[in-house]
This record gives structure tokens, C-alpha cells and sequence, in this order.
């Protein structure tokens, strides 16, 4: 009998998809999605092809040790004793040998559930005593701090639905067709030009979400981006389009602004024609949208992510904070307080499932110089930056780094692959003692694992999500039995803290922990009609505006800064004397600019987008959706004519960290001089070293930016056919 058992997906586009999952005999024979009233939450063509994840020949069954050379991916299943009385004594090992700091967590994206993810290992190894981790959200990082810096607070964007209230919406380096960015952003970008709304797109891409919905489409360098932001900063000063009362009322610091975009701090005036040289965006055209921001209330100036994963990521995400509060756009309807997609104002309310406890490893260091004091224990100088793992292992504390690491436990992470500068990760790898990976895939980097632990899939098990931007928590059902002997992350971190004599790690079921947490909240009724609807959807009267309160009523609601305003300067950041973190945004050029030197050699910049029919290197190979769109780079066509490159021809990518083997798409949507591999490509070298997986990272930089943003881009690069 067919059974359709509702849930929802985990992916970490933050859509919380709604899926309807035929199950007949313990087996998924089919997807389908919500289908019910006018607000749905329809899941993605990915979302409908989980099933071809689900039952991948690369899916692992069993827990297996390392046989061969580390790297080759040889294997043999063992007993989940053998694997799990292996990890608990190369732990202890580990701990006696070097000390608790040389264990290093590392967890990224991947899912977004509540309970299954890293917080059982990240709780069991505190109660252990402690293990070294990272710092610098890969994600997001720069718009983090930049958040922090000005608002005191992350909670600081829109609900998604206010966009439909906006006049004008610019989209900056933001494709939410591809990436989401919650499911029903399309949906208001939609009314909101229906409504009349003028959409600008920014980007050296012509994006999915640019198509689909853009008036204009202004094509940018990329790394460039704040210099067009001060430039039109510039525009608004000189021709007195600035919200004056705002400014002297919510703000600090606008002064030391203009002093430096007018060029009496540096002698560089920040014109429109200084931007037009760096960021290769026309002085009218930024003269023209500087002005229709300025005078077109309200406006939505709401940026991406992958900007500020450039270096110096942080001074887009402040410029562009800046630019709304000198147009009046922060605390209201229709506009944006410049954080974009992230948020949401709405503050979820769930009780804890697990609590992770204190890592007495980060209690123990001092904090970083450039850590924000509201930055929590990631502020810890016992945290090395995520853009430099494969350095910190490499080199240890030789290298000036807190610890000498030597056993890799790594949790919903394919670290390698999504790393950059892969070539470095595997010479990382290989130097490392022992490598966990609790894992589900055969993926780049479990097949450097000494130890495979097998997880399950969110359909094997029950969790509990949020999807970031609306005011929605949704139940990720148990729908089948794990695969083969997959556990849980719960199971395998209970399982350890047995064998590591830890008593108190947990005495509560999965459904007890996640009963727990709907009981600690304000919004969630009763958890079984949850468990059972698997979404619940709260009903607010209108849209949540960030900071409406600290702008209709500023005597009773400060912001949380130091100043209790908008800070524009930060003494906060002053103090961290730091050259390359000045205390106002300003333009700092990224390395590998089009003024690098290295221009001669290479000289397309390459940008390394997310995937639109992948979640990083998730779904990579399945079927359906490697046929609606094979792993390429995406080349401009003046570009491609240069080298001989037609469309569909296999080209070499290639700059000193490695060499790529792909497939050209020529196009006209990407801008000339830029080429874009989306990451996620599995990371497959041949005998010669030559990635044929399309894997971004075997060409991009290990180097973080100076407050914290992870660098995705750009990278320079040559291309030529393939052959030649
Ligand atoms: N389908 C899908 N959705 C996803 C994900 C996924 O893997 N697949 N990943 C999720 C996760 S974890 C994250 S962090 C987010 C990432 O979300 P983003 O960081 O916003 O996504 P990106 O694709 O990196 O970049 C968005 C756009 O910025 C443009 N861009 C790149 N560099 C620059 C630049 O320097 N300036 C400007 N102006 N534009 C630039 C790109 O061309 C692209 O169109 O997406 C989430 N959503
Ligand atoms: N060049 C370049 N590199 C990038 C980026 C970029 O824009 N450009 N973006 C960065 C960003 S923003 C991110 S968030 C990272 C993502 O980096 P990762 O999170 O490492 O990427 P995923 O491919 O999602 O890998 C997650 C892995 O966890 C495994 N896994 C184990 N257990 C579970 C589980 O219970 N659930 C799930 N879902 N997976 C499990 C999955 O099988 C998968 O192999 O990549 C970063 N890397
Ligand atoms: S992959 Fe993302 S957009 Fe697609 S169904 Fe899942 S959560 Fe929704
Ligand atoms: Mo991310």
C-alpha cells in the first residue's frame, strides 16, 4: 500500500520546501509538493529529486575503515563497534598525546535541521574536555559583521513579503530564483513588479532572477562593488538627496563618511567617473541610479551574499547599510535596512534540543582582534578562519596558528571540495594523524576518511526547521527507515560518549528533544498537529520591518550599538586598529583585481557562483538534474571567439593553485573578462592531477578577508580548448 507522508526539505537554501513523499514498502517511489492555498511553499526540481539521492550507488551502507593510500577511496565495511571503539580511542589517543586542542570539528552547511546536524559532536566533545573549531561563516560572514558593526544586531532585515511594498528594488549580486533566499521571494518580487515596481539587477552575471524579473541589468567587476556604492554615495551628498533628518536623528558617524567619499580625508573625490574605471559600470549609469535611489521611496537595496565574499567583503555589506540609512530606507515598509536576505526581524522562539554547552577550548584562549564583542564564543582566538584550515594544518603553531592539529572529525561537511585551494587541502589531508567523516556520500573528501561513519538521510529521521525571511517552522518527518545501517548524528554522538565514560550526554529520545523544543515556544501550538502538518505558519498582521520601533519611537528603543544608533562609524571597529578594517566602509581593492600584475598570465576573472540544480556539492550527478544542466563554465562570448571556444567544447581552466577539464557554455549573460564555474563540482582529478569533476576550488584563494568574510571570488584565470 502507497502511503504519502508530508515533511519538508532540509536543504540550506533556507526554502523549507514542502514535500509529499509516496512511500510504498519502505521505499520512496515518488515526490510531489505543496499544492494547498495561495501562500505554498513548492519545493524545487531538487526537492523533487531526492529520491535519486536518496538510492545512489555512491550512498553509503556501512561503517568502513581505510584500506588503501589515503585519498584513493579504498575501503572495507567493518562493524559499527570496530568503527566507533576506533574514534573513541584515536580521540583519547589524540588527547594524550598533544592535548584536546589538536581535535578539530569541522562542520559546515548541508541541512538545516535544529537537532541532526553539528550540535550532538559539538556537545559531547565540550563535555570531552574541549576540541579546536572554526571561525568566519562561509556563508555570510561579511554581511555578519557588517550587521553587528552598524546595528548591533543580525536580526536587522525585512520579512520577505514586504517587498511586494517597495517602489524600487535593486538587486545586488542577489539571484533569488537560483538560490531562494526563502521559498516565496520569487513570489513577491513577482507582485512587486506587477505592482510597478522598478527591479535592478547588479551583477556580472545576468542572473535567473534578472531575467525573470529586472528592468535593467547593470553588469559589475567583481570585487569592485563598493566602489560603485560610494560613488553613488557621492552623487547623493552633491546633489543634496540625502535624508537629512535621519541621518541626525538614528545615526552616527556621517560626517566621517563624507569627508572621506567627498575625498577630503584622502584627496581621492569618489566620483562617478573613479568608480566607472574601477568597477567598469558607466558614470551616468551610476549617477542615474544613485539618484533614482535616492528619490524613489521606499527603496529596497538588497544585497546577496557572494559580494561580500570577496576580500574585504565587510566594507560592501557596511556601504551598503550606509546607503540606506542616507536615503531613510531602514525601519520601514518597502524598504531595507541594506541587510537584504538576512534575518529575518522575526525572532523564531524554540526551546533548546541540545544544549552545546561551553567549548573549553575557546574559553581558554583570548579573543581575536577583530572580533565584535557581540560575536560570541566564534570570537575566541582559539579559532582559526575557515579560509584558512588547510594553512592552520599545514602549519600549526609554527605557522602562527593556536594549535598543531592532528585528528580531522568532520560533520556535514565536504570540506575539501568546498574549500578553496583543494590542491592544498589534499596535502592538508595527507598530513593529518586520522580523519572522521560521518557521512552519507562516497564524496571528494570522505575518501581521504580513515573512518566512514554512515548517516542518515533527513527522510530516515525527525528534525525540526526553520526557513530564514518569513515567520515559518517546519517538521522534517521521519518518512522511511535509514539505509542499510545509517544512524543518526544523535546516535553516533551518544554512541562515543559510552565509549568515552561521558554520563551525561543525553538521556532524552529524538522526539523527546524535539518535543522539548516546540514546548519552548511561544508561536508552535501543540507539537503533534506540527509533527503531523509538518509546517506551521504564523500569522502576523503585516510584515515585519527591521528597526520599525528604533525609528518611530528612538527615545524608547535604542539600537543595541554602543551609541544606541545606526553607526556608521564604528568605535567598536576603530578600536581593533586594524588598517584594513577601517572604522567607516571604504573601497580596498581585492587582490586578483583586474590591476593585478597577474593579469598578464591570467587574465579572466573567475567568480564561482551557487548552483541552481545543486546545493553546493549536494545532488551532484543525480540524473535529472546533471541533465537539465552539466557541470560547465559559463564564458562571455567575445571571450570564448579569442580562444577558439565554441559552445559545448571541452576547455582546460587553469592558474597556479591547479587545472579544471570542463565543459564551455558561450553566452552573452555573463559580462566579458569574467567566467563563472558554480561550486559544487565534485572534486575528480586524473592521474595527472587535472580535475575533471569541475570542482571551483581547485583554482580559488585560501585567504580570508581582514574581518572575516570567507572568499569565494574572484579568482583569476586562463581558458583554452581543451587539446590545445
Ligand atoms: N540552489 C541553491 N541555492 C542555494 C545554495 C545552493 O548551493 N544552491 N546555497 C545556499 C547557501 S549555503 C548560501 S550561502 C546562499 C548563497 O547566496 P549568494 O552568496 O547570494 O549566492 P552566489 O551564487 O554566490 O551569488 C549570488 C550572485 O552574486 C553574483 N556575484 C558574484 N560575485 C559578485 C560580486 O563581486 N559583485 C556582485 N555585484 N555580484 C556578484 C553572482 O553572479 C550571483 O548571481 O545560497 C543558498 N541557496
Ligand atoms: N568556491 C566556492 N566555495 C564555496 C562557496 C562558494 O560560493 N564558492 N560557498 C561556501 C558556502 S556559502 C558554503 S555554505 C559551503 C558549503 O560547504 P559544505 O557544507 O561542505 O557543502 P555540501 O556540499 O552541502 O556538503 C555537505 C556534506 O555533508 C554531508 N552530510 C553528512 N551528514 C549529513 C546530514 O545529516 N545532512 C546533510 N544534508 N548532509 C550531510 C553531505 O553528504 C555533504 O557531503 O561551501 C562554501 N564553498
Ligand atoms: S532544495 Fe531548497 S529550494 Fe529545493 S526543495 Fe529543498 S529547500 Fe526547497
Ligand atoms: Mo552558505
Amino acid at each position: 500500500m502507497e502511503q504519502v507522508i508530508t515533511t519538508v526539505c532540509h536543504n540550506d537554501c533556507s526554502g523549507g520546501c514542502v514535500l509529499k513523499v509516496h512511500v510504498r514498502d519502505g521505499v520512496v517511489t515518488r515526490i510531489e509538493t505543496d499544492d494547498a492555498g495561495a501562500l505554498q511553499y513548492r519545493a524545487c526540481p531538487k526537492g523533487r529529486a531526492h529520491r535519486q539521492r536518496l538510492y545512489s550507488p555512491d550512498r553509503l551502507k556501512y561503517p568502513m575503515k581505510r584500506v588503501g593510500e589515503r585519498g584513493k577511496g579504498q575501503f572495507v565495511r567493518i562493524s559499527w563497534d570496530e568503527a566507533l571503539d576506533t574514534v573513541a580511542s584515536e580521540l583519547e589517543r589524540t588527547k594524550r598525546t598533544y592535548g584536546h586542542p589538536a581535535v578539530l570539528l569541522y562542520s559546515c552547511g548541508g541541512d538545516l535541521g535544529q537537532l541532526h546536524h553539528k550540535k550532538p559532536m559539538q556537545r559531547l566533545l565540550s563535555l570531552w574536555g574541549g576540541y579546536s573549531t572554526t571561525w568566519g561563516v562561509t556563508s555570510f560572514e561579511g554581511v555578519y559583521f557588517a550587521a553587528l558593526a552598524t546595528y548591533g544586531t543580525t536580526f536587522a532585515a525585512n520579512d520577505r513579503n514586504d517587498l511586494a511594498n517597495a517602489r524600487l528594488i535593486i538587486m545586488w549580486g542577489l539571484d533569488a530564483v537560483a538560490h531562494v533566499h526563502h521559498n516565496n521571494t520569487r513570489l513577491y518580487l513577482a507582485q512587486a513588479r506587477e505592482n510597478g515596481t522598478r527591479i535592478v539587477s547588479i551583477d556580472p552575471k545576468h542572473t535567473n532572477a534578472a531575467a525573470t524579473f529586472a528592468h535593467q541589468w547593470i553588469p559589475i567587476r567583481p570585487g569592485t562593488d563598493t566602489a560603485m556604492l560610494l560613488a553613488m554615495a557621492y552623487v547623493m551628498i552633491t546633489e543634496d538627496l540625502l535624508d537629512r533628518p535621519f541621518l541626525d536623528r538614528h545615526t552616527v558617524g556621517f560626517d566621517r563618511f563624507k569627508d572621506y567619499v567627498l575625498g577630503i580625508e584622502d584627496g581621492i573625490p569618489k566620483t562617478p567617473a573613479w568608480a566607472e574605471a574601477i568597477t567598469g559600470v558607466p558614470a551616468e549609469v551610476i549617477a542615474g541610479l544613485a539618484k533614482e535611489y535616492a528619490t524613489t521611496r521606499p527603496a529596497a537595496l538588497m544585497p546577496g551574499w557572494s559580494a561580500g565574499r570577496t576580500a574585504n567583503g565587510e566594507q560592501f555589506h557596511r556601504a551598503v547599510m550606509v546607503l540606506a540609512a542616507m536615503a531613510g530606507n531602514v525601519g520601514r515598509h518597502g524598504g531595507s535596512s541594506g541587510v537584504g536576505v538576512f534575518g529575518p526581524t522575526y525572532g523564531y522562539t524554540l526551546g533548546e534540543t541540545l544544549p552545546v554547552g561551553r567549548n573549553p577550548v575557546d574559553a581558554a584562549w583570548p579573543r581575536r582582534q577583530n572580533a565584535l564583542a557581540a560575536s560570541g564564543d566564534a570570537g575566541s582566538g582559539a579559532r582559526i578562519h575557515n579560509s584558512k584550515v588547510w594553512d592552520a594544518i599545514l602549519e600549526g603553531k609554527a605557522g602562527g596558528y593556536p594549535a598543531d592539529y592532528k585528528l580531522l572529525y568532520l560533520v556535514n561537511s565536504n570540506i575539501l571540495n568546498q574549500h578553496p585551494n583543494v590542491n592544498k587541502g589534499v596535502k592538508a589531508l595527507q598530513s593529518l594523524e586520522f580523519i572522521v567523516a560521518q557521512e552519507q556520500f562516497m564524496t571528494a573528501t570522505a575518501r581521504f576518511a580513515d573512518i566512514l561513519l554512515p548517516t542518515t538521510y533527513f527522510m530516515e529521521r525527525n528534525d525540526i526547521t526553520t526557513a530564514g525571511g518569513l515567520p515559518f517552522y517546519g517538521y522534517m518527518k521521519k518518512v522511511i527507515e535509514p539505509y542499510y545501517e545509517a544512524r543518526s548524528h544523535l546516535e553516533i554522538a551518544a554512541a562515543l560518549a559510552e565509549r568515552l565514560g561521558i554520563t551525561d550526554f543525553n538521556g532524552k529520545s529524538e522526539k523527546a528533544l524535539l518535543r522539548q523544543a516546540v514546548a519552548g515556544s511561544r508561536d508552535i501550538p501543540d507539537y503533534d498537529s506540527f509533527e503531523e502538518n509538518a509546517i506551521h505558519r504564523v500569522k502576523l498582521s503585516e510584515p515585519g520591518v527591521a528597526f520599525q520601533k528604533q525609528i518611530e519611537d528612538p527615545d524608547n528603543n535604542p539600537f543595541s550599538t554602543p551609541s544606541g544608533k545606526i553607526e556608521i562609524y564604528s568605535q567598536q571597529v576603530a578600536d581593533m586598529c586594524h588598517p584594513m578594517i577601517p572604522p567607516i566602509p571604504k573601497y580596498i581593492e581585492t587582490p586578483e583585481s583586474r590591476n593585478d600584475p597577474l593579469v598578464q598570465k591570467y587574465p579572466l576573472q573567475l567568480i564561482t557562483t551557487h548552483p541552481r540544480l545543486r546545493v553546493h556539492s549536494q545532488f551532484y550527478g543525480v540524473p535529472w538534474l546533471a541533465e537539465l544542466e552539466p557541470q560547465a563554465i559559463v564564458i562571455h562570448a567575445a571571450d570564448a571567439q579569442a580562444r577558439g571556444i565554441k559552445d559545448g567544447d571541452r576547455v582546460r581552466v587553469f592558474n597556479d593553485r591547479g587545472e579544471v577539464a570542463i565543459i564551455a557554455r558561450v553566452t552573452e549573460r555573463i559580462m566579458p573578462g569574467v567566467v563563472d564555474i558554480s561550486e559544487g563540482g565534485w572534486y575528480t582529478p586524473d592521474e595527472s592531477g587535472v580535475d575533471r569533476g569541475g570542482c571551483a576550488n581547485v583554482l580559488t584563494r585560501d585567504e580570508s578577508s581582514p574581518a572575516g568574510a570567507f572568499i569565494s571570488g574572484p579568482s583569476l584565470v586562463e581558458v583554452q580548448k581543451d587539446g590545445n
